[in-house]
């Protein structure tokens, strides 16, 4: 543990003086009021009230009430200190049958949450999608099929139009390797499709809803700082065989380089589009002229970053386990051939995922010499941990202090590699929803007492606010600058 301030230990690590603090949460996983002001029903309500979809049977219906509590988390976020919040809008609030004109409930509420930011010189980072697909969309193919782009621009129109005068940083897409490969691959979130090759095309159409709404958002808000935010990850292999290089090389290609490249390079990378191609139509869902509307420029890449993966390739199990790693059962994808190992004796979080800040470090490297030098975010990083309540009425996360220190510092060090990101946002401000995990996972610097809807900030709210106060890093146990 890093905590336990021993003061002047090491030199702080100093951020720049307009780096920016903030921190993150989605519509469906805070919100609930799933069905008032006119909202419409969305694929993630569908798939939550699935019995056996999501853990112990949870759903977004009331999630974190957010929608009734607005102003309690914007006074929360206040004296938390952040230069910025990142929201989604629920996309059914605003056009509940996925079409057609604007509900001005729905639009209403987002005005209240932006100018109950502004009063607070809170900037609002408005992410348009964040994973709550209409269900009509979905009923008519949803992101398999080519239609649901020109849904995306509609909705991006309206919001635009509503909100551009308030908010300058605009976020096209969350994560959409999750939508596409959660969603339609692996069947883990919502709809629940297991179909590799609607993946794929879920990826090219999410992609390209990402392009076509950069002119309708530049149009409608001349000065309007737009970009996209990937999950992205380090995909190390397990051994140097040539096999688990490949096997690392074709898991970075579904993670990271399906997206990338095509924003940045305008083109989808030759290993996977052969990949695809082998089993499946592939990418036969591009269309001439597509790429160049996926490829348009950006203003900032917003990264999302948890943990590394460890990679070697599917038939090499016992060489994996005589190797020491832990072998997970089944594979997510089979056609990608790769095993995530475990790798013993490191930390994991409440979700199993291995405590490792040298991969972000790592990947924003990279990001940075293979991609692009814009501006970065990291718009999510955070962890889930098993907290409580205790006796004395706190909530003492110290495990989750470690975590984010170590990953703040991470991106310090990536600052001294010349890597240009301009902000931090932590994932989550609340304890929420975890899609398919129910209210089972807790990631937020809040805890949130679901039956109740009580907040209690939690030692690393405290922890996190001091860090912005004092825009550094200034004590740790892991070694300073
Ligand atoms: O809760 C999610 C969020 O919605 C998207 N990024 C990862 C988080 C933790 O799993």
């Amino acid at each position: 543990m890093s905590t336990t301030n021993p003061p002047n230990e090491s030199p702080p690590r100093s951020f720049p003086a307009d780096f920016l603090w903030g921190t993150a949460t989605a519509s469906y996983q805070i919100e609930g009021a799933v069905d008032v002001d006119g909202r419409g029903p969305s694929i993630w309500d569908t798939y939550s009230h699935q019995p056996g979809a999501v853990w112990n049977g949870d759903t977004g219906d009331i999630a974190c009430d957010h929608y009734h509590r607005m102003d309690q988390d914007l006074d929360l976020m206040k004296e938390l200190g952040v230069g910025s919040y990142r929201f989604s809008v629920a996309w059914p609030r605003v056009q509940p049958d996925g079409k057609g004109p604007a509900n001005q409930a729905g639009l209403d509420f987002y005005r209240r949450l932006v100018d109950g930011l502004l009063k607070r010189e809170i900037e609002p980072t408005l992410t348009l999608y964040h994973w709550d697909l209409p269900q009509p969309i979905e009923d008519e193919g949803g992101w398999c099929a080519r239609d649901s782009v020109e849904r995306f621009g509609e909705y991006v129109d309206i919001v635009a139009r509503a909100l551009g005068d308030s908010v300058e940083r605009w976020i096209t897409l969350n994560e959409p390797w999750c939508s596409a490969w959660l969603g339609y691959g692996a069947g883990r979130h919502a709809p629940g499709v297991k179909d590799i090759g609607k993946a794929v095309a879920a990826t090219h159409h999410l992609l390209l809803a990402h392009g076509t709404a950069l002119p309708i958002l530049r149009s409608a808000i001349p000065d309007a700082k737009v970009g996209i935010t990937l999950n992205l990850g380090v995909s190390r292999p397990g051994t140097t065989h040539e096999l688990d290089l490949a096997a690392a090389r074709r898991a970075d290609g579904n993670l990271n380089r399906i997206f990338l490249d095509p924003v940045f390079k305008g083109h989808y990378p030759e290993d996977m589009l052969d990949h695809y191609k082998a089993n499946l139509p592939g990418f036969s869902v591009v269309q001439d002229g597509d790429m160049d509307v996926i490829a348009q420029p950006l203003d900032f890449l917003g990264v999302n970053y948890y943990f590394p993966g460890t990679i070697m390739d599917s038939t090499r199990v016992k060489e994996a386990r005589a190797a020491g790693y832990g072998v997970p059962i089944g594979e997510q994808f089979p056609d990608l051939r790769v095993l995530s190992l475990e790798t013993p004796g490191t930390d994991t979080t409440s979700m199993g995922w291995e405590v490792d800040a040298s991969g972000l470090t790592e990947l924003l490297v990279r990001v940075k010499n293979d991609y692009t030098e814009l501006p970065i975010y990291i718009t999510e990083n955070g962890a889930a941990f098993d907290d409580y309540v205790d006796p004395n009425g706190h909530v003492l996360d110290h495990d989750r202090v470690s975590y984010l220190e170590e990953h703040i510092s991470a991106v310090h060090d990536a600052i001294k590699a010349d890597v240009n990101v301009q902000g931090y946002f932590v994932w989550s401000l609340l304890d929420n929803f975890e899609w398919s995990y129910g209210y089972s996972r807790r990631f937020g610097i809040v805890w949130v007492d679901f039956p109740t809807g009580t907040r209690l900030p939690k030692a690393s709210f405290s922890w996190y606010a001091n860090t912005i106060r004092n825009n550094a890093l200034t004590y740790s146990t892991s070694g300073g600058d």
